[in-house]
C-alpha cells in the first residue's frame, strides 16, 4: 500500500457490471473479477491505490440477503483502518436495500462507502459500468486537507451520489436506475464534481467506528389496497416471532377506517409487534392525524416512518430491533434519524 497516495478497497460482490450471457441459455450470469478488472484499464491511470477483494461466488443481487450485509460490513471493518474510502461493485436490483442496511450496520462511519454497478455489463460497448466505477473511485478518494469529503455510505449512478439510505430503484432499463426522491444529491458529476456541501452527512467525530451485526429478520411489509382482506392483514399478523412491520399506506399515511383492520393492527401492537406507517407515494412524507384515515394509526401508537423509503424503513426496523432497545421506547428510537435517513 502506498505512502502518501489514497487507498481504496474495492469490492465485488456481483451484479450485471460483471456479468456474461450464458453459452447455452443466453441469460447473464455472474462472471469472476479478474476478467471485470482487464476490461478498465483506465483504473491504472487513477491517483490512488486500489486494492481488491471478491466475493468467492458473486451473486446477482437478487440474491442477496442480511448475511451478506454482515460479510460486506465486516470486510469494510476488518480494512477500516488501513483504507481511506470503500467502493462495493453491487447488482443494481437490491443495492438500495443493501446501502440502507450498511448506513446501519457502520456506527460512527467517517469514511467514504461508496456503492455502485451498472445496468449494462462492463464489457458491452455501450456499458455504463465504466463512468460509474471510475467516478465511484475518485469519489471515495477525494478528500480536502486530507480529510475525506463524503463521510457516509452512499450510492453512485449515472452521475449523481445520493445518500445511500435514501435512495429507491426506479427504472429497471434507464441508465438513470436510481432516485433520491425526499433527499437532493450529495454530489453531481459534469465537468466538475459539484459537491453539495450543505447536505453532506457529518458524522460526531468522537463517535467510536463499531461494525453492527446483528439484525433481526422477524419483519414483513404489508403494501395496502384498496380491497384488501382481513385474512390477509390476519395471517400477516399471525407470523410466528414477528417483531415488526412496515405498513405501506396511501398518501400522507392513510388507510381504511373499517373497525377490523384498525382493531387487528392494536392487536398486534399490544402483543408487542412493532408497525411502522410509511407512504406508498415516491415522494413525501407521512403526517399521522393530518386526515381522518390516519388519525386511528395515531391514537393506537403505530409508529411514523415519516418520509423514509422502504429500503431504508425495513433496513432500519431489522437493525433496531437487533439492538434489542427498551421496546417501551422503540417509537422514539425508530422516529429519530440517526444516519440522515429520514427529515
Ligand atoms: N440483476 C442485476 C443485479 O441486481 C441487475 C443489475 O445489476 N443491473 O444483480
Amino acid at each position: 500500500m502506498g505512502s502518501s497516495k489514497v487507498n481504496i478497497l474495492l469490492l465485488y460482490t456481483g451484479g450485471t457490471i460483471g456479468m456474461i450471457k450464458d453459452f447455452n441459455s443466453g441469460a447473464l450470469r455472474a462472471f469472476d473479477f479478474e476478467t471485470l478488472l482487464d476490461k478498465i484499464p483506465e483504473l491504472q491511470l487513477l491517483d490512488c491505490h486500489i486494492k481488491t477483494i471478491s466475493f468467492e461466488d458473486p451473486i446477482d443481487s437478487s440474491n442477496m440477503n442480511p448475511d451478506y450485509w454482515i460479510k460486506i460490513a465486516n470486510i469494510i471493518g476488518s480494512h477500516y483502518e488501513m483504507f481511506d474510502g470503500f467502493v462495493v461493485l453491487h447488482g443494481s436490483d437490491t443495492m438500495s436495500y443493501t446501502a440502507s442496511a450498511l448506513s446501519f450496520m457502520l456506527e460512527g462511519l467517517q469514511k467514504p462507502v461508496v456503492f455502485t454497478g451498472s445496468q449494462l455489463p462492463i464489457g458491452d460497448l455501450r456499458t455504463d459500468a465504466k463512468e460509474n466505477l471510475i467516478t465511484s473511485i475518485q469519489i471515495a478518494a477525494l478528500q480536502v486537507e486530507n480529510k475525506p469529503v463524503i463521510q457516509e455510505v452512499s450510492l453512485y449512478f449515472e452521475y449523481k451520489l445520493y445518500r445511500a439510505n435514501r435512495t429507491t430503484k426506479i427504472n429497471a432499463e434507464h441508465f438513470e436506475a436510481f432516485q433520491s426522491p425526499n433527499y437532493p444529491e450529495l454530489i453531481h458529476s459534469g465537468v466538475h464534481l459539484k459537491v453539495n456541501q450543505d447536505y453532506i452527512f457529518r458524522p460526531d467525530p468522537f463517535q467510536e467506528f463499531k461494525v453492527c451485526t446483528t439484525l433481526d429478520t422477524n419483519v414483513a411489509i404489508l403494501k395496502l389496497f384498496p380491497g384488501i382482506s382481513k385474512a390477509l392483514v390476519q395471517n400477516i399478523m399471525r407470523t410466528p416471532n414477528l417483531k415488526g412491520v412496515i405498513l405501506e399506506t396511501f398518501g400522507a399515511g392513510n388507510c381504511t377506517t373499517e373497525s377490523w383492520f384498525s382493531n387487528l393492527l392494536e392487536k398486534a401492537i399490544t402483543k408487542g409487534i412493532h408497525i411502522v406507517n410509511i407512504t406508498q407515494c415516491v415522494g413525501g412524507s407521512v403526517m399521522m392525524g393530518h386526515y381522518e384515515t390516519s388519525n386511528q394509526l395515531k391514537r393506537i401508537g403505530v409508529i411514523s416512518g415519516k418520509d423514509l423509503t422502504t429500503e431504508a424503513a425495513i433496513t432500519k426496523l431489522m437493525w433496531l430491533l437487533g439492538q434489542n432497545k427498551d421496546p417501551e421506547r422503540f417509537k422514539n428510537y425508530f422516529e429519530t434519524a440517526v444516519r440522515g435517513e429520514m427529515s
